[in-house]
This record gives C-alpha cells, sequence and structure tokens, in this order.
C-alpha cells in the first residue's frame, strides 16, 4: 500500500469500492484548473481538442504525447509540434509515443485525415523540441511527480501508450485523477460495423485501459456524431478571425470533403475535442456508470466496446459512457477558447 496515497485520503488499493474514487465534479462558477496530459494523433480532430486545452482556463496542458493513428508516429508528432507553432503553445513537454500497436498490423486514416494526418492548411515548421523521453516515460513521470489525484489523462487515439505506461508503472492507475478517452462507441462504429478507429486499431491496448481500475469515461462516436461542424459552426470560427481560427477553417474544410466521401456526413464529426470538453464542464455531456469492456475475439465485433447498461450498475464499476452532447455549449467552448487564443506573437 502506497502510503503517500493514505496521507492524501484516497481510497486504499484495497478499497471495496472504487467508485468512491470518481472525481469530485464542481459547479461552473467555482471550478479549479484541471491539469491534463493530451495523448493524441493528430489529426484534425485532435488538432482542435489541442486548441481547447490550450485557449481554456480551467484545464492546463502538462503534457502533450503522441501516438500513431491518424498516420504514422513520425507524421503525427510533426504535426502535435507544428500544431503547438499555430496555437502558441510553449514550455510544455511533448513526447513521441507507440509507434505501432501492441499486437495488430498498423493501420492509419489517410482516407480521413489525408497523407500528412493534417491535409489542408500549410503546416508552419515546428520550432520547439521534442522531451527526449518517451511518451510512455513522460506520462508515467508527470503522473508520478504530482500529487495523486490531480492528472487527468485525456486520449484522443489508439490506447497504446496508455497500456504501456500502466503496465511499467501500475501506481499511476491509483494516481490519475480519471480517464476521459474519446474513443468506442455503444450503438455504433466507424472502422467496422461496431468498432470505432482508435480502439479497434488497438484493441488489445484498449482492453487493458479499459479493465483497469481508474476512474474511465468513455467519450465515443454516440456522442462524437452530434459535434458537428455545421454552416453556422464553421461561420462562428471564421468569424473569430484569428491565424488559429483560420487554420481551424482550412482544417475543416479538408475534414468535411474527406467525412463526405469516405463515411457519408453531410458535416464532419469533430470527435476528439468532445473528451476535452468533458473536462471544462462535464455539463456538456449526459453520462451513465455502465460496466464497459472491449471485444477481442468477436469475428465481425473486435474492437467493440461493449457497455452493459442493465440496471443497476454493480457498485464497483469504474466505468461511464457518455450519452449525449449539448453541441451549442460545446461548440462554444471551441470558439471561446479561439477567441482566448487571438493571435499567437
Ligand atoms: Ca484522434
Amino acid at each position: 500500500m502506497d502510503a503517500g496515497l493514505l496521507d492524501a485520503g484516497w481510497d486504499s488499493l484495497e478499497a471495496p469500492n472504487p467508485c468512491h474514487r470518481w472525481p469530485e465534479r464542481h459547479g461552473s462558477l467555482e471550478r479549479m484548473t484541471t491539469r491534463i496530459i493530451l495523448d493524441c494523433d493528430p489529426g484534425h480532430d485532435d488538432a482542435v481538442a489541442l486548441l481547447l486545452a490550450h485557449g481554456n482556463p480551467s484545464v492546463e496542458l502538462v503534457a502533450i504525447t503522441t501516438v500513431y493513428g491518424n498516420q504514422s508516429i513520425d507524421k503525427v508528432t510533426r504535426n502535435a509540434l507544428s500544431i503547438a507553432r499555430v496555437a502558441g503553445i510553449t514550455g510544455v513537454p511533448f513526447a513521441r509515443g507507440a509507434h505501432r500497436p501492441l499486437v495488430r498490423k498498423l493501420e492509419t486514416a489517410a482516407s480521413i485525415h489525408g497523407e500528412s494526418g493534417l491535409d489542408g492548411p500549410e503546416l508552419p515548421e515546428p520550432d520547439i523540441r521534442l522531451d527526449p523521453r518517451h511518451a510512455v516515460d513522460l506520462i508515467i513521470d508527470t503522473i508520478m511527480d504530482n500529487e495523486p489525484g490531480t492528472i487527468t489523462l485525456v486520449p484522443t487515439g489508439a490506447l497504446t501508450n496508455l497500456a504501456l505506461a500502466v503496465r511499467k508503472e501500475p501506481r499511476i492507475a491509483e494516481r490519475v485523477r480519471e480517464v476521459v478517452l474519446m474513443g468506442g462507441g455503444y450503438a455504433v462504429g466507424n472502422w467496422s460495423a461496431t468498432s470505432e478507429f482508435n480502439i479497434v486499431i488497438d484493441p488489445e491496448a484498449a482492453h487493458i485501459v479499459f479493465n483497469e481500475r481508474w476512474p474511465l469515461t468513455m467519450v465515443g462516436l454516440d456522442v462524437t456524431h452530434q459535434a458537428l461542424a455545421t454552416p453556422e459552426v464553421l461561420a462562428a470560427i471564421a468569424a473569430v478571425g484569428t491565424a488559429p481560427a483560420r487554420f481551424v477553417g482550412e482544417l475543416m474544410d479538408f475534414f468535411a470533403h474527406a467525412y463526405r466521401d469516405a463515411q457519408g456526413f453531410d458535416h464532419p464529426p469533430v470527435h476528439d475535442p468532445c473528451a476535452v470538453a468533458y473536462v471544462i464542464d462535464p455539463t456538456v455531456l449526459t453520462v451513465q456508470k455502465v460496466p464497459l469492456d472491449v471485444e477481442l475475439t468477436g469475428t465481425l465485433t473486435v474492437g467493440m466496446t461493449v457497455a452493459d447498461f442493465r440496471s443497476p450498475a454493480p457498485a464497483d464499476c469504474t466505468t461511464q459512457v457518455a450519452t449525449a452532447l449539448d453541441a451549442p455549449k460545446f461548440w462554444a467552448l471551441v470558439v471561446d477558447a479561439l477567441e482566448r487564443i487571438g493571435d499567437p506573437a
């Protein structure tokens, strides 16, 4: 048993009910700053997630880590650094992570994100250096070097880095505040009939992450398909009138065409910032506590996130799922963040 955890007043490893660990939610006026690690694979919607986290004052980016996914690890890592330059993100460590899934063959999403992984705008040459550590070690160090219960993990890509981190340093499961991930979907898939891209490209990693004892919120396609970049949304973003807002507009232009051609959407769903928005303001999402697991052996359903909605949820349930999105409130947060970022020098 970790004495530090007891000193901090946390439930011990033997706690009978991990639900006691669900973090307290504050009202909109009294929220404190939440420190987050964004683990991402930029990616058009990852870029918006990064901008939202950077621009909103109630979250603090303490580390940004990358994982293969929308494109190769080299491309998404370069993209993350380019976004940092556009957004004026400085003083936050960026680390490169896993280059492939734990077990399966590497699969990327060029049909949605293009050859660069961030097709559309011109990407500026990065002007910050990568942290020398592997993402897995930066995640572990950041969690272990901070007070228990203060770091929130926000993965918006495959869960490979998180799975490796919690296997290398199991104590992080007890020390994180919570995991709020974009991935999965209890009623719909996008990479197969039942399965969402982030989960299905490394289902073994997702299985590890979903079965840890950290409080986990799944922000899946069930809600992110409501986060549509409609013409009204794009007009509000364009009205901000800054270079980062124009960058988002150009990203969304490419994203809209790709989603129309590849998946038949009238307007593209902007998945990843939904998870960040929930950390900023939990009233953006409706959530329900339900057991969640990841299918590994189904012949038709590998990578499916299976949610057990039978009532009541078991007392020791550590997982919850988002069931509805307040889209106007969500987009207002994105526009507000862009306004606060302004035009970085
Ligand atoms: Ca992503």
